[in-house]
């Protein structure tokens, strides 16, 4: 069902995903470690991961340090509290305006997440991990067709300045930088099957892009990030992305063919082996994970596995792929909001429970587009969604449009490791 032909940029960039910070220092209940008082040794975590679309981006660059740089910006103190009262141990905030030196992720760190919000407990990140985007960079090309060259829509990836839409990690623990891998620069017609639309207009086929314009154009409309965080003597490899909402295009559908590609990029990344073969990084390395190796896939997908826009089985075959492991996180406040707000989630197929993000109901309506997907090799022992029931603690931060915080909701899950502390 592809609902949404085209829209106009403001409306795209309403509907692009977000992401915000959140952040842990200070011990949180959830974070328990159990240390052996003999030995000192620690034999078992337990590590929150959470992703959340925070919408954070802003239409113009400088815009996000200067609600950064005091402690004053009412969106930004709502996110932080929605991380505070989550507590995550690592999160991802999708939809954050990348500044180069970690500018405006530091200042949301320092003026937000150190700030008690509204009287919760504050949230000590030492970690932080950024990096460029696709977003907004010229492409000097007419990727969009409409016969002029410039703006959001012939941008590398769909924003109206380098680096908007953006994403940012905050860590509790090491991230071992020496070894992230990023694939910003990964060419779409590099992957073997590339889902490259075709222009309907003529009679050659997949000719939407033309050669000079493949030989640009990446992937990733934003970036793909392994970031490996150092848990107790043990790596977990976050794997970081937003791909492009499948809609805002046409017939040829070039968003949710890119779309489905991007969640491609990451099953066939934790597979490894032959299926990861063809990938690259931007410093040149190829291949996958090696086999075994821990994984939390986390993000904005931008894709249901039933309902909404994306091309059908994009997240399927990311959630069926046997080395990653779905908890299926579920929130009272999404089954609530569904029954309330009508229009397209009546005709929905997914369980309600599941929705992530409160889209426009006279188009995509709820849907489940933000996932942590942890690896076989990691024991999940929780799960969630924070959107509280109306009228229940939190509600005021979620609520209905427009929203004090983002359209999506903030999803984790708990994972515990075991053993293996190095001495
Ligand atoms: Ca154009
Ligand atoms: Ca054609
Ligand atoms: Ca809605």
């Amino acid at each position: 069902m592809r609902v949404m032909a085209h829209c106009t940029a403001a409306v795209l960039a309403a509907s692009l995903l977000i992401a915000t910070a959140p952040a842990v220092l200070a011990t949180p209940p959830d974070d328990t470690l159990s240390v052996d008082s003999a030995t000192g040794s620690r034999d078992r975590q337990d590590v929150r991961f959470a992703t959340y679309n925070a919408s954070l981006n802003r239409t113009a660059p400088g815009e996000l340090l200067r609600d950064l740089g005091t402690g004053g910006n009412i969106q930004a103190q709502a996110i932080a509290e929605v991380v505070q009262i989550n507590r995550p141990d690592v999160v991802l905030l999708n939809e954050f305006d990348y500044v180069p030196g970690n500018r405006a992720a530091d200042l949301f760190n320092e003026n937000y997440l150190r700030v008690g919000q509204n009287g919760r407990k504050p949230l000590d990140y030492p970690y932080v991990y950024t990096a460029p985007s696709n977003t907004g960079v010229p492409s000097g090309f007419d990727l969009n067709n409409d016969g002029s060259v410039g703006g959001p829509d012939d941008a590398l990836g769909f924003g109206a300045f380098e680096g908007q839409y953006g994403m940012v990690i905050y860590s509790k623990y090491p991230i071992e930088t020496e070894s992230v891998r990023t694939f910003q620069h990964f060419l779409w017609k590099d992957m073997p099957g590339a889902l490259l639309p075709d222009n309907p207009a003529t009679g050659a086929q997949g000719d939407w892009y033309s050669t000079n314009e493949l030989a640009v154009l990446p992937l990733s409309s934003k970036s793909h990030w392994d970031v490996p965080v150092s848990i107790a003597g043990r790596t977990v490899h976050v794997l970081a992305s937003h791909p492009t909402p499948p809609v805002f295009d046409g017939e040829e559908d070039r968003n949710g063919r890119r779309n489905s590609d991007e969640i491609r990029l990451w099953s066939d990344y934790v597979t490894g082996g032959a299926d990861a073969s063809y990938i690259y990084d931007d410093a040149g390395a190829t291949g996958g994970l090696k086999r075994g190796e821990r994984f939390v896939v986390m993000g904005d997908q931008n894709s249901d596995p039933l309902d909404g826009d994306s091309l059908p089985g994009s997240i399927g075959r990311l959630l069926g792929n046997k080395l990653v492991q779905d908890p299926m996180p579920v929130s009272k406040g999404a089954t609530e909001a569904s029954a309330l707000q009508g229009g397209a989630n009546a005709e929905h197929r997914s369980d309600p429970r599941y929705d992530t993000a409160d889209f426009e109901d006279r188009s995509a309506g709820n849907v489940r587009v933000d996932y942590v997907l942890p690896s076989r090799t990691l024991r999940v022992s929780g799960s969630g969604v924070f959107w509280p029931q109306a009228g229940t603690p939190g509600s005021e931060l979620t609520g209905i449009f427009p929203f004090r915080t983002s359209d999506h909701r903030l999803v984790y899950a708990d994972v515990t490791l075991h053993g293996g502390r190095q001495r």
